[in-house]
């Protein structure tokens, strides 16, 4: 699986925004009523907890393929809603979810050392305030938790940062910079911003929630 992540090279995002393919993560539009919750998986070089992406200074490096269970939750009863893999941008998404509270957890990539997990955002999807209640919940090792999320409400920014290749991952290869370089950090991918946009209509103002 290591190898298969380095293999990505830099230049399959270039051309993938060109071409504008369909990546895993691509969704169809928002149903009316229907919540999404999703984040980045990225290596956090600097380890500040804040993925830098390609149009910022230092922009960081995505990983892809990493595992991410969705788990909802129920008074005391956690139960596995879902699960996908991060997509060649780092990306993953679960979309069109039912209300309710919900709790995400990634599976640690063996490659890397873990990192810095952060907590993301609230947006509106159909342009109303977001109704009371609303929770951006709490970031824990390798999850976040609590995330309380009312009709039409997306969670965006949930990253898992990550530090560096692990102690015997880390061969004489990658110390040469001949292997392959990781993805870019690639704003949203294309994909998804027609989806949002085809279910948001004017609402691309996205209204964030603050203090939850
Ligand atoms: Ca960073
Ligand atoms: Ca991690």
């Amino acid at each position: 699986m290591f190898l298969h992540r380095l293999s990505r090279l830099g230049i399959f995002v270039f051309v993938s925004y060109l071409l504008h393919i369909s990546t895993p993560s691509a969704v169809a539009a928002h149903i009316p009523g229907m919540v999404q919750l999703g984040g980045w998986i990225y290596v956090d070089r600097n380890n500040d907890g804040h993925l830098a992406f390609s149009n910022e200074s230092n922009p960081e490096f995505v990983i892809g393929d990493v595992a991410v269970s969705l788990f909802s939750k129920l008074g005391n009863v956690e139960t596995f809603v879902s699960s996908v893999v991060s997509d060649n941008f780092g990306r993953y998404l679960f979309a069109n979810m039912a209300p309710g509270s919900y709790i995400l957890r990634e599976t640690q990539p063996v490659e890397y050392v873990d990192g810095i997990d952060t907590r993301g955002s609230m947006q509106s999807l159909n342009g109303q305030a977001i109704p009371s209640g609303a929770s951006a919940g709490v970031a824990t090792n390798n999850a976040f938790a609590g995330i309380v999320m009312p009709a039409n409400v997306g969670g965006d920014y949930y990253n898992f940062g990550e530090r560096g290749l692990a102690l015997g991952y880390a061969s004489k290869t990658s110390l040469f910079a001949s292997a392959p370089p990781l993805n870019p950090a690639a704003p949203e991918p294309m994909s998804i911003m027609l989806a949002l946009v085809s279910a948001c209509g004017s609402c691309l103002v996205r209204t964030r929630v603050r203090g939850t």
